[in-house]
């Protein structure tokens, strides 16, 4: 959509984390069908990480001796557990009208508004790529693209956005997100998440951006091979993809002095902090029912990941219980599984993603689910303790 002088005037991000921010003002032209609009939707913003349990352990800590170093840095974490996290996030757009941001696309197959679908408020905007583009079969891929220029005085951090997409499959479609001609967020990526959530679910993604003027590209392409036929037209008939609450947040650093953490999980589970703050410890009996978690959660930003090194001692067994880290941000839900009899701290580590990360570090109790029936049948837990301790959590940038 063609568009007046563009206003080079991205948000300055804020140190500390800060209240939900107000959209921008009106800028760019309203869209041409947006009389047309059906289906409003009033969704209210959600939470990305849930609440924790109301009887959690309240413990003020900080980031301690942390060795900064030009090419990364290693962030060591004390056991800090809040009621909630706080979102260090600035929300750039909703996309319910014109903003400030330098916005920039095609005429050909432009973004546009759309109130089909939002996650915020009531709009969102949507490529150019619709059910109707399934109509075109002229054996050129068609792209509709959407490109975001920061300013010069731009601070480097991490971009997450929301994507509903219902047919992400390919060969008929792809979609990823490329910084100055970088692929930051890859079309294999899009496809699997789109194709493992629900379809009426948003994804969020993340693409870290460095400072200073960079171009973000949203790509999102119809037949990117350029095929002669493709398969007809996926699940629910509807093809198309939204997005909505494009937001900013600053990379993970010893500046904030600080990592939240929560502490709960489901069947009444939490970690208890033992040994002067040192150590947590988490035990299957204290988990209520036949199964469930008690899962320490937090959010790392980072440019281009790191390394999470932790001490874990176990005494746990299979398919009893065990230890697991997952990211929310990676295709495999859970990256690391361990259990076994263990009777002293033993070093590991575990390849945190790019971008931004939740990471859950969870004690499993039946993991798997299984029937009490089939549990006795496979062997006695009474054997171990059902316990998984944690000691020394660091995070190494890269
Ligand atoms: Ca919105």
């Amino acid at each position: 959509m063609p568009r007046p002088e563009p206003q080079v005037k991205t948000p300055k991000p804020t140190p500390k984390p800060t209240p939900k921010p107000t959209p921008k003002p009106n800028k760019r032209p309203k869209p041409n069908n947006a009389q047309n609009a059906v289906g409003i939707a009033d969704f209210v913003s959600a939470p990305t990480i849930s609440a924790p349990r109301p009887d959690v352990v309240q413990v003020t800590a900080d980031l301690t001796g942390p060795v900064s170093t030009p090419g990364g840095s290693s962030l060591n974490f004390k056991w800090d557990f809040v009621p909630s996290l706080s979102d260090p996030s600035t929300q750039l757009d909703s996309f319910e009208q014109d903003s400030d941001l330098d916005w920039s696309m095609p005429s050909l197959d432009p973004w546009d508004f759309s109130t089909d679908y939002a996650y915020d408020k009531r709009a969102s905007i949507s490529s150019g790529i619709s059910s109707r583009t399934y109509d075109t079969m002229s054996g050129d891929p068609i792209y509709s693209n959407l490109t975001l220029t920061t300013a010069s005085k731009f601070d480097a951090g991490v971009l997450t956005f929301r994507i509903k997409a219902n047919a992400l499959m390919l060969p008929t479609e792809a979609f990823f997100v490329m910084v100055n001609d970088k692929v930051e967020l890859l079309p294999e990526v899009t496809s699997a998440r789109s194709s493992s959530s629900a379809a009426e679910e948003w994804v969020e993604y993340s693409i870290p951006v460095g400072k200073g003027k960079k171009n973000i590209k949203w790509v999102h392409v119809y037949n990117p091979f350029g095929l002669q036929s493709l398969p007809s037209m996926p699940r629910g008939g509807s093809a198309g993809l939204w997005m909505d609450d494009l937001r900013y947040a600053p990379f993970t650093s010893n500046d904030d002095q600080h990592l939240e953490m929560t502490n709960g999980g489901d069947g009444g589970a939490s970690w208890q902090i033992i040994n002067n703050g040192k150590s947590v410890v988490a035990e299957s009996s204290e988990i209520n029912g036949n199964g469930g978690n008690a899962d320490i959660q937090f959010v790392l930003y980072s440019s281009a990941g790191g390394r999470l090194d932790y001490q874990v001692r176990t005494s746990t067994s299979a398919p009893n219980d065990d230890f697991a880290i997952s990211f929310s941000n990676d295709a495999k839900s859970v990256a690391e599984a361990i259990f076994g009899e263990n009777l002293g701290f033993e070093t590991r580590s575990v390849t945190v993603p790019k971008g931004k990360a939740v990471v859950t570090l969870s004690h499993r109790k039946n993991p798997g689910r299984l029937s009490r029936t089939l549990l006795g049948s496979l062997g006695a837990a009474d054997t171990t303790k059902g316990k998984t301790w944690l000691n020394d959590l660091s995070f190494n940038v890269w």
